[in-house]
């Protein structure tokens, strides 16, 4: 079995390396994976780093002395440094383990938010947010009596950047929005966003759970204060997510969460915090998960996300282009060249979950639903649709078969 760092960006060969790719669904047809927006699948390199951990080095990590435990906490922290690296953290103490996404913006909402939010404070989202950056808000709103704006989405599913500007006159405390939109396909002007909201004094988060896997995703060039991700999305395992913090805004916030590993020194009824990024992290980590995480970031490395990217689009591109010919899909969001590899449709008179159950009979894995974004869903005026999503492993001949399968749905329910 190859390492994870071998691999090139030779996409006809690449599915090869992922075992859950090639087996049949229950009907006995091929898989056709396109749900990678919900979770990639992973390819064998990472489920060996994890396996090999398992196997040889398991123990518990900052603590032992003995062999195991040296060899565990070494590989820990050498992913920490890769996958710093990987984003452009200044240094691996920026780089804070956390679940998955969601914990990480509940993170900064709980411990930057507490700390810095009061009455009357602004923090702005935008229309198009997954569920993890709009309700940890609203439950910060309700316990601060902070405000909600949100930027508002267009009909053609991009943010309202003069719309926008009203808001950030208001002077915002943060601007807290995803880079790319898990429904619309909508890659944002991050860059472009943040440096305004910098301009009128806002600290930034930035939800890159979509983004991080598709292209290169860079802090200090985007010049974001806060970053959230999920390993799992990005050929890692589930588990293990990141919250990525300026050290200087990091080392000004309270805790998260109490426990072991979290701090120095422990007195009864006291206790002084640990140095970062340890000062975030309480109990035991997802060790196999970070070392599986680390090993994805050296696969994506491999391939380049420069070429992963390019793939990316190019397969988004042939899958617009083939389902605007159907008369009766309606594609949610921008065009090709301004998004990321999600298409979210609707069929006439078909519903989503029926469509998806369909698909399935033919192999064909698509999600169905609101897909955590209800409140973009009903700017749309939609209640669900159905999404395919793209990854390193899909190819043209994947888009084929949906669209064969989209005209058997249509044909029989339409
Ligand atoms: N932010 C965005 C933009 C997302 O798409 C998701 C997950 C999250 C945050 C949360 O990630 P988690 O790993 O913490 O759950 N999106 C989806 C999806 O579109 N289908 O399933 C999960």
């Amino acid at each position: 079995m190859k390492d994870c760092k071998q691999f090139t960006g030779d996409f006809d060969t690449l599915k090869a390396e992922f075992p859950t790719l090639w087996r049949k669904v229950s009907s006995g047809a091929d898989l056709v994976y396109l749900d990678s927006a919900a979770t990639s699948q992973k390819p064998d390199c990472v489920l060996q780093a994890m396996d090999e951990y398992y196997r040889l080095s398991n123990a518990n990590i900052h603590r032992g002395i003995h062999t195991l435990a040296e060899e565990a906490t070494a590989a820990y922290e050498n992913a920490r440094k890769r996958i710093a690296a990987f984003i452009g953290a200044a240094s691996s103490k920026e780089v804070v383990f956390t679940r998955n996404a969601t914990e990480a913006i509940n993170l900064i909402a709980y411990s930057w938010g507490r700390k810095n939010l009061n009455a009357g404070d602004i923090v702005v989202l935008s229309e198009m947010e997954h569920h993890a950056n709009l309700v940890p808000w609203q439950i910060l709103a309700e316990e601060r009596d902070i405000r909600l704006e949100f930027i508002p989405v267009t009909a053609e599913g991009l943010l309202d950047m003069e719309s926008y500007q009203e808001i950030l006159a208001l002077e915002p405390k943060l601007v807290s929005f995803t880079h790319m939109s898990n429904v619309l396909g909508t890659i944002n002007p991050a860059k472009e966003i943040i440096s305004q909201a910098k301009a009128a004094g806002a600290v930034t988060l930035l939800d890159a759970a979509q983004s991080l896997p598709h292209f290169p995703v860079d802090v200090a060039d985007l010049d974001a204060d806060f970053l959230a991700f999920s390993g799992h999305k990005m050929c890692g395992p589930t588990g293990v997510g990141v919250l990525y913090g300026r050290e200087a805004l990091l080392r000004d916030m309270p805790p998260f969460l109490g426990g072991g590993d979290m701090i120095r020194k422990v007195y009864l009824r006291s206790f002084v915090s640990n140095e970062l990024p340890y000062k975030f992290e309480a109990g035991t980590g997802a060790i196999a998960e970070v070392i599986g995480l680390g090993a994805a970031v050296d696969f994506l490395s491999g391939i380049g996300m420069d070429n992963v990217d390019a793939h990316g689009r190019e397969i988004t591109q042939y899958a617009m282009q083939v389902l605007d010919e159907l008369p009766w899909l309606h594609i949610l969001g921008p065009g090709a060249d301004k998004r990321g590899g999600v298409v979210a449709f609707t069929l006439d008179g078909v519903h989503p979950h029926d469509v998806a159950q369909i698909l399935d009979w033919d192999g064909v894995a698509v999600r169905a639903g609101h897909h955590c974004a209800m409140p973009l869903h009903e700017r749309f005026s939609v209640p669900a649709t159905t999404r395919a999503s793209f990854y390193i492993y899909n190819s043209h001949n994947d888009v084929d078969v949906l669209v064969e399968s989209l005209r058997k749905v249509k044909k029989m329910l339409g």
